[in-house]
């Protein structure tokens, strides 16, 4: 492959990490340009010209610019990520198309429970009760419908299905949300790929934030988090001890 891919994201957003473990897996080499989510890069106009949605990940290769996370079919990359039979390209295409409204429920948990408080917006108790629900009905159906035959989400070798579901799920850590409960499938689905090669690397600074965030929500700890390129600076700036439980 000629020509530097670059890929401007932030490591605190599930479909960055995906891509940045996918390429890793696949050897693809990336140049990594930070927008920072809790800054509001995305939204600046500079950024907006290259990417109207205003969203990360956003890919760029020799002037093509790609918004979502499906990169095999642009790199041509082979098993067991991407496939080049027909058949298992649809079965992986299958999941990710049920992923959006599926497994990626995830993130409004998170809105609810983590950025909102931070943004100091009200959501109801009725509203984060539908949004259990649909969590809930999502992580039944993981169990139930796509590991149902096999070890993985689209048959007996992982995909980037399977990264961009990781990747998702994860998130509910950072909430201490029990995705494994009555869902023994998904709890050895999830240790597999958690084995899987760059897992650790990848999900560095997620992992980090999220136990300062526990943390904090235990003990009220108060963080700092800013960033230079794409290293996470944390800043410790107070430790009081909670008096109220964590809602
Ligand atoms: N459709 C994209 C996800 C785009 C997206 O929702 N990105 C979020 C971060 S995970 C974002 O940029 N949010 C910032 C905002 O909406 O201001 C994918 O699944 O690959």
């Amino acid at each position: 492959m000629s020509g530097e891919v670059i890929l401007y994201g932030d490591m605190m957003s599930q479909p960055t990490r995906c891509i940045v473990w996918f390429c890793k897996l696949n050897k693809i080499p990336l140049k990594f340009e930070n927008i920072q989510l809790s800054k509001g890069v995305q939204r600046t106009k500079e950024y907006k010209a290259k990417m109207p949605l205003g969203k990360v990940p956003l890919i760029e290769h020799n002037g093509f610019l790609l918004y979502e996370r499906y990169l095999g079919a642009t790199f041509n990359v082979a098993e067991p990520w991407w496939s080049g039979d027909l058949k298992r390209r649809a079965i992986i295409d299958q999941y990710l198309d049920w992923h959006h409204g599926g497994t990626r429920i995830a993130a409004q948990m998170i809105f609810a429970k983590v950025m909102a408080p931070a943004q100091g917006i009200n959501v109801s108790g009725d509203q984060l009760k539908t949004s259990i629900g649909k969590l809930e009905f999502a992580l039944d159906t993981l169990e139930k419908v796509w590991l149902k035959n096999d070890e993985f989400l689209t048959g007996a070798k992982p995909s980037v299905a399977d990264l961009s579901a990781v990747c998702e799920l994860m998130q509910l850590e950072m909430i201490e949300y029990d995705i494994f409960k009555n869902r023994p499938k998904l709890e050895k689905w999830y240790r597999s790929m958690s084995k899987v090669e760059h897992f650790q690397e990848v999900t560095a600074v997620f992992q980090k934030v999220s136990a300062l965030f526990r943390e904090k929500n235990r003990s009220k700890l108060i963080i700092e988090i800013t960033t230079i390129k794409h290293w996470y600076i944390i800043r410790v700036i107070s430790n009081r001890t909670k008096t109220e439980k964590a809602s």
